[in-house]
């Protein structure tokens, strides 16, 4: 039987009664899922706008990449990558996100209308991030996070992944607190794929409600994912390629929903729309 609780809700950003869909848009040379095809502005605010169409609650917009191994751009850079297309995007109405780990890129991009903050480093890369989300008021994604990319596959190491990703969410949820963020401004997000192994990444899905404990609304992103990429590899072993490892994202989509996850971060907003509305279907049945 399907336990029914109530879905969690977070002010100030839509509550549609269902599990949100947050569409991707990487204004970036080198994301692993769909690096370089929205980099230029223009085809970034086009791709943002098709994502709305097929029912994205949420547009999270980035300009740094966090592929294992990726350096980071310049401040201007990245700033240069995701302004314009937070501007044009949030003057149509929609609920923008930036992702970025900056407080001198959150910043602009708050005034330019940006309503939501998702932090991969969970306020540990820039410590002025946490203080302009708590003066600003934002909601704010807080994921679990060791390390910069160049180096996080190296941290993947636990006793007990589920335990200490949320022993460590904690601490990164007091730090964000401590500086006057509103705790119902907080979102979790375990950080699949960010210095977690495949092995790790299905330990944490299988252990979800685990992190109840820290009654926080939760975003997964695990749309494209390599641990997708592993689970599906050929009979040569070469792992499925990122832009075919939609249809398990999907799958995985109608589980987590299931299981009533306040969010999904996904590439793919139709197909993510689609299993969502079959989990909730079933769970008002
Ligand atoms: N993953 C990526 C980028 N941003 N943000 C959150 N909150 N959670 C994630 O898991 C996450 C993220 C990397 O994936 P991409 O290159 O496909 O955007």
């Amino acid at each position: 039987m399907i336990r029914v609780s109530a879905l969690p809700v977070v002010p100030d950003l839509p509550q549609p009664g269902r599990t949100l869909v947050i569409g991707v848009v990487n204004v970036t040379p080198d994301s692993f899922s769909d690096g370089g095809e929205w980099f230029d502005p223009a085809a970034a605010i086009s791709h943002g706008l098709d994502l709305l169409a097929e029912g994205a609650d949420i547009i999270d917009i980035g300009g740094e990449s966090t592929r294992p191994g990726a350096t980071r751009p310049e401040v201007s850079e990245e700033l240069r990558r995701v302004l314009p297309v937070v501007r044009e995007l949030a003057a149509t109405g929609a609920c923008v996100s930036i992702d970025t780990m900056r407080a001198a890129v959150a910043e602009p991009a708050i005034s330019a209308g940006a309503r939501l903050v998702n932090d991969v480093s969970g306020g540990k890369a820039d410590a002025r991030l946490l203080r302009l989300v708590a003066e600003s008021g934002v909601p704010y994604i807080c994921m679990h996070w060791r390390g910069h990319s160049e180096d996080m596959q190296s941290k993947a190491s636990y006793a007990d992944v589920v335990t200490e990703v949320i022993n460590e969410l904690r601490t990164q949820l007091d730090a964000a607190t401590r500086v006057g963020v509103a705790l119902d401004k907080l979102i979790i997000d375990p950080g699949f794929g960010f210095a977690k192994t495949a092995e790790h990444n299905w330990q944490l899905l299988q252990r979800l409600e685990e992190f109840d404990v820290l009654e926080r609304p939760m975003l997964a992103g695990v749309s494209r994912k390599s641990f997708l990429g592993r689970l599906l590899a050929g009979a040569d072993g070469s792992p499925r390629p990122a832009k075919e490892r939609d249809d398990a994202t999907t799958a995985l989509t109608a589980v987590l929903a299931l299981r009533r996850i306040w969010g999904v971060r996904v590439h793919s907003v139709r197909a993510g729309r689609d299993a969502i509305a079959v989990a909730q279907r079933l769970l008002e049945q």
